[in-house]
């Protein structure tokens, strides 16, 4: 088996991988297994000229800071000023100006020399994520030859949109230096595949595969998932102040919904406190027995449009907690610090409604550790948005558009006050979908694919 070599845009503690979630340490599993590279930003803004490496046992962690003008230009600038709303359909909030450009390619071109230092003959290199499409390219004109595969996190755009970008022939040529593109769904692989078709010279040679000059680019839907086994164990061990919260709510027989994002636009944060406070003009029988938990802390706070979301949603829960509360009642609690996964995973057990209603989203994997999360015998209820890319598959859900308002509102109640029978009906479907589909499987389809595409290059029937 060939060494595996990942390059994240963050790279993972890889002595302390608990904390980060499924996908870290299902990456960290198999940069393991196989031995490698796990290469990536630091997280910190320094000049340094050389990455810090950092053996730990056979894998190597390779990891460098970004300079503030690289850290401005390429990171707040390009990858989530442009290509962050770009490729959540938000052309209302493109900054692009052309030194974020300038940045991107810069420091993948940096992240590309370095990295190269790193490959031996037969690597197998996953990139992941938009801040990271160019490195292929670069690695290539290093003259690197191995397979590359580059898996991204977040929707692909249809090429309409795509098009607004200045940049959409080249990001697109660069995506054409991999051996494997992966993407979260079908909306997503129908997107690429049409832009190819329709702006590039690739050739179709069958479903899902181009010829691009000499070389086969393959394009294929690998939906992520989530360490399915390890949520769903933490979900039953209640940390000792949320075993408090459960007991309390069955004394006072309440019922929870919770939401838990980063505090993005994408996210659909507005809309979903809006629809909270419909159903409670429209369900005044509710009081006092309902209330919503919504865990979101700020994200990417130095992008100009993340600024005013914090403030929106502070005047959106006051105005509903005013007009709605009482001196023993508090309709939402909106929370900004990130909370640890084992809260979080028991949070979503005593949570009656899972609120999951992002504008658009590549998988949102929150949707899939609320159903792990659940108790099957008297499972809570997920309402989730159709632009989440895990609505393709999680139909048993309550499927919401998350622009209207009063839809989710209704279904909202629907799910507060669904018999139990149907609650375990949709949740055993659910359920079975989300353990079938874990990181592991996301993980091995991908290697898979990429590794088999390095047995037969030249297999175009
Ligand atoms: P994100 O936009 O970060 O990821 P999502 O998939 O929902 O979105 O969440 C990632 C993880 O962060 C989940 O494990 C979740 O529990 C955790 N998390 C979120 N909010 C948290 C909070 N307030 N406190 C603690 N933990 C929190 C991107 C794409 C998604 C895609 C993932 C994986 O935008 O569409 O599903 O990558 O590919």
């Amino acid at each position: 088996m060939s060494r595996l070599v990942i390059a994240s845009n963050r790279v993972a503690d890889l002595r302390q991988t608990t904390q980060t979630g499924g996908l870290a340490v299902a990456l960290a599993d198999a940069v393991r297994e196989r031995g490698g590279v796990w290469f990536g930003w630091d997280g910190e803004i320094g000049e340094v000229d050389e990455p810090e490496v950092d053996q730990i046992d056979n894998v190597t962690r390779v990891a460098l800071p970004l300079s503030e003008d690289d850290y401005t230009n390429y990171y707040l600038g390009y990858a989530n000023s442009v290509l962050w709303p770009l490729f959540h359909y938000r052309l209302d909030l493109i900054d692009y100006r052309p030194a974020f450009f300038e940045g991107y390619r810069r420091v993948n071109r940096m992240f590309a020399r370095h990295l190269a230092q790193f490959l031996k003959p037969d690597d197998c290199i996953w990139i992941h994520d938009y801040h990271l499409i160019p490195l292929a390219g670069y690695l290539r004109e290093l003259g690197c030859r191995q397979r590359m595969g580059f898996f991204l996190h977040i929707p692909f755009p249809p090429s309409d949109l795509l098009e607004a970008s200045p940049n959409h022939a080249e990001l697109v040529d660069w995506l054409l230096q991999y051996d494997l593109v992966g993407l979260q769904t079908h909306t997503d692989v129908g997107n690429l595949t049409r832009y190819l078709e329709d702006h590039t010279p690739a050739v179709p040679v069958r479903e899902g595969r181009f010829l691009f000059g000499e070389r086969t680019v393959s394009v294929e839907r690998f939906p992520i998932g989530i360490d399915f086994e390890i949520f769903e164990q933490m979900a039953q061990r209640a940390p000792d102040d949320v075993a408090v919260d459960v007991l309390r709510r069955k004394v006072l027989g309440q019922k929870q919904i919770i939401g838990v994002d980063r505090l993005d636009y994408s996210k659909g944060l507005p809309e979903r406190l809006r629809a909270y406070g419909r159903m409670l003009a429209q369900h005044p029988e509710l009081e006092k027995s309902v209330s919503f938990l919504q865990i979101a802390p700020l994200t990417r706070g130095d992008v100009d449009a993340y600024a005013n979301i914090r403030l929106e949603l502070e005047a959106l829960a006051g105005s509903i907690n005013g007009q709605f509360g009482d001196f023993n009642w508090t309709p939402i609690r909106h929370i900004h610090r990130p909370v640890p996964r084992e809260k979080l995973a028991s949070l979503f057990r005593a949570s009656h409604v899972g609120f999951v209603t992002p504008l658009r989203d590549g998988m949102n994997l929150v949707a899939k550790e609320y159903v792990a999360a659940q108790d099957p015998a008297d499972p809570g209820m997920l309402v989730l948005s159709q632009f989440a890319g895990a609505a393709e598959e999680m139909v048993e859900a309550l499927v919401v558009n998350p622009y209207d308002v009063d839809e989710m509102s209704r279904r909202l109640h629907q799910a507060l006050v669904m018999p139990r029978d149907e609650r375990r009906r949709r949740h055993e479907a659910l359920m079975e979908k989300v353990m079938r589909h874990d990181a592991k499987a996301w993980l091995t389809a991908f290697l898979e694919a990429l590794g088999d595409l390095a047995d037969k290059p030249a297999d175009l029937s």
